[in-house]
Parts: structure tokens; C-alpha cells; sequence
């Protein structure tokens, strides 16, 4: 796990000093040393917020932190930051490290759904609100989180699959790249997709690219070998399918043409593949989450219930509309 605090309020600015993007108060809330902004407790100290990311795995989840980052920056709170790279037990014990720091509250992006409530109960016991984004988690207790700032995933895989039902007439030979097993992402795009499958569109094989490129590049040179005839590639992120269009072209095919390829997320490369006519559709899934749980953290911290659920809205960008979208896209 990589934990970073460091001299308080480094302003970065570009994408490569995003790791010197770092807000620390390491004691547990350090004095304003200026009229309180927004992250002001209101009683003229700085809040201390802990982070707890998944990783850096794909160019959505390093879009996600750099939004709750510059966010804070912007409200004026301090941001303790782990990376967990990937691994749940990273994330807990980070979540116990901001516990012991003394935060004013915990941002979180449950890697899997499962496994959480003895730690979450340990930041409820010790009085500090967690907000949840962009992963949900299965708790029988759901007053261990303050509220979960996420997209329906599910709807990410029903759309997903009926844009890919419209355009192949309801006849397709489906490889599924699944995302990490046991994500919340990941459990969702793959029954939303196969809730809207029609008769004649077939899951020829699925299995996991753990969300990366190199996942998904792996996994489409392995199943090509299995599955020479597929019509139609179906990813859970944009990177897993950007890894597959490399497969399918070394492997001599068309993506794009012979080969329909649809996924989720709506990063900038996924929208230039759609131009390079590479990428036949992406659902976009906003990381840019930082607004969102920024307000819930200050909400959380000030006492106020919140919604047990935010839902981000999400929309479907196909290959016609990726240019003129292209110079919108903010991540
Ligand atoms: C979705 C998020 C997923 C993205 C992937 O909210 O958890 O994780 O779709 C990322 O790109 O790795």
C-alpha cells in the first residue's frame, strides 16, 4: 500500500504530479492558518479527511482521484491518501490508520463488497463518518456508512446490451471481460448485461481482466484461441476493452467491424478508439466524484442523515457522436 502525507496543500498541475497532489494534516486536525474556507469545521479548524483508494488500475479510477483531491484542495480540508493497489486488506488497514490519526471523516472506494463490517464498526465506534464512492458493499448494518455516491451499474450492463441487441439484430457470439471478482461494478455490469441478452446473443465465454489493460489484452489473446469466431467483445471498463482491441488486431481481426466491442466507463481514449472507428460504444460511468463526497463528507461531519444512495446518472456514447463529443470530455 502506498500511504502519502506530506507538507500540507502541495497544488500540483498536471495529471503526472498527481501523486504530489497531497493535503496532510498529520496530527488530527491541524489549525486554519487562514480565515476557514469551506473545510472549516466551524469552529476555525481544518478538517482532516482520510482517503482510501482502490488503486490506480485504470484511467477512470485515477480521473476519480484526482477529482476528490483537487476538490479538497479547493474546499481547503486536509486529505490523508492510501492507495491499496488493489487489495482489501491495504484498504482496512488504512481505514484503521485514519482511525488511530483521528480523521474528521473517511472517504472510501470499497475494492469488493464484502468484509467490511468489523472496520466500519470500528470508525462508527470511534465516532467517524465513512462515505462510500463508486463502489457499493453488502452490510446487514447500513448505519456503518454515512451514504454511497455511485452509478447503477446495473443499468451500465442493460445498456450495454441492449445498444448491442439493436445493432446485431439480436444475434451476436459474446466474449465478456469481466472486472474484478467480487467488485460491486463488476456483479452488476455482468447481470445487467446478461438480464437484457435476447435469445439469439450468447455469452461464448467471460472472465476477468481485473479491470486493467493489460487484463484484458491478456485474457482476448487467450480466448481468441478458444473462440476464433466471436462477433462481439463486451467489457466492463474501457481499459479491459482497449487491451482487447489490441488482441483482436495482432490477432488479424477488425474491432470495431467484424468484431462489435461495447464498454463502460467513457474515458478520453475509449472516445478516440470510437473516432479511430476501433470501439463500437461506451456507457459512460462519471468518476469525477469529488463535488459529490466532498458535500456528503461536510454534511456527515456536521451530524446531517443523508441519502443511504446517490445514483450518478450514466449515458451511452456510440461511435457516431465520439468526435463531436471528443473535445468535451473532462477525463
Ligand atoms: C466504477 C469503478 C470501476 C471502473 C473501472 O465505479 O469502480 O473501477 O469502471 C475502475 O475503470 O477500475
Amino acid at each position: 500500500m502506498k500511504h502519502t502525507s506530506s507538507p500540507r496543500r502541495i497544488l500540483a498541475a498536471g495529471a503526472c504530479a498527481l501523486a504530489a497532489l497531497l493535503l496532510a494534516g498529520c496530527g488530527p486536525s491541524s489549525e486554519s492558518s487562514g480565515p476557514g474556507g469551506q473545510g472549516d469545521s466551524g469552529q476555525g479548524k481544518v478538517l482532516l479527511i482520510g482517503f482510501a483508494q482502490v488503486g490506480a488500475e485504470s484511467a477512470w479510477r485515477t480521473a476519480e482521484t484526482r477529482s476528490i483531491m483537487e476538490e479538497a484542495v479547493k474546499r481547503g480540508l486536509d486529505l490523508n491518501f492510501a492507495d491499496a493497489q488493489g487489495k482489501q486488506e491495504n484498504q482496512i488497514k488504512a481505514v484503521r490508520l485514519f482511525i488511530a490519526q483521528g480523521v474528521d471523516a473517511i472517504i472510501l472506494a470499497p475494492v469488493v463488497e464484502t468484509g467490511w463490517e468489523p472496520v466500519l464498526q470500528e470508525a462508527k465506534r470511534a465516532g467517524i463518518p465513512v462515505v462510500l464512492v463508486d463502489r457499493g458493499i453488502k452490510v446487514a448494518d447500513e448505519s456503518l456508512f454515512a451514504t454511497l455516491i455511485a452509478s447503477d451499474f446495473v443499468a451500465e450492463g442493460r445498456m450495454a446490451a441492449e445498444w448491442l441487441a439493436t445493432k446485431t439484430g439480436g444475434t451476436a457470439s459474446i466474449v465478456e471481460l469481466q472486472g474484478t471478482p467480487g467488485a460491486a461494478p463488476a456483479i452488476d455490469r455482468k447481470k445487467g448485461f446478461a438480464d437484457a441478452l435476447t435469445s439469439g446473443m450468447k455469452i461464448i465465454a467471460s472472465q476477468s481482466g481485473d479491470f486493467r489493460r493489460t487484463g484484458g489484452k491478456e485474457v482476448m489473446e487467450a480466448l481468441l484461441k478458444v473462440h476464433p469466431n466471436l462477433t462481439a467483445v463486451y467489457a466492463h471498463n474501457d481499459d479491459m476493452a482497449l487491451g482487447a482491441i489490441q488482441a483482436l488486431e495482432e490477432a488479424g481481426k477488425k474491432p470495431g467491424t467484424d468484431v462489435l466491442v461495447v464498454s463502460i466507463d467513457g474515458v478520453k481514449d475509449a472516445f478516440e478508439a470510437m473516432v479511430a472507428g476501433k470501439l463500437n460504444g461506451t456507457v459512460e460511468c462519471n468518476p469525477l466524484l469529488g463535488p459529490l463526497a466532498l458535500d456528503a463528507v461536510l454534511k456527515a461531519v456536521q451530524g446531517e442523515t443523508l441519502p443511504k444512495r446517490t445514483i450518478v446518472p450514466d449515458r451511452l456514447f456510440t461511435m457516431d457522436m465520439a468526435a463531436a463529443e471528443l473535445p468535451n470530455r473532462k477525463y
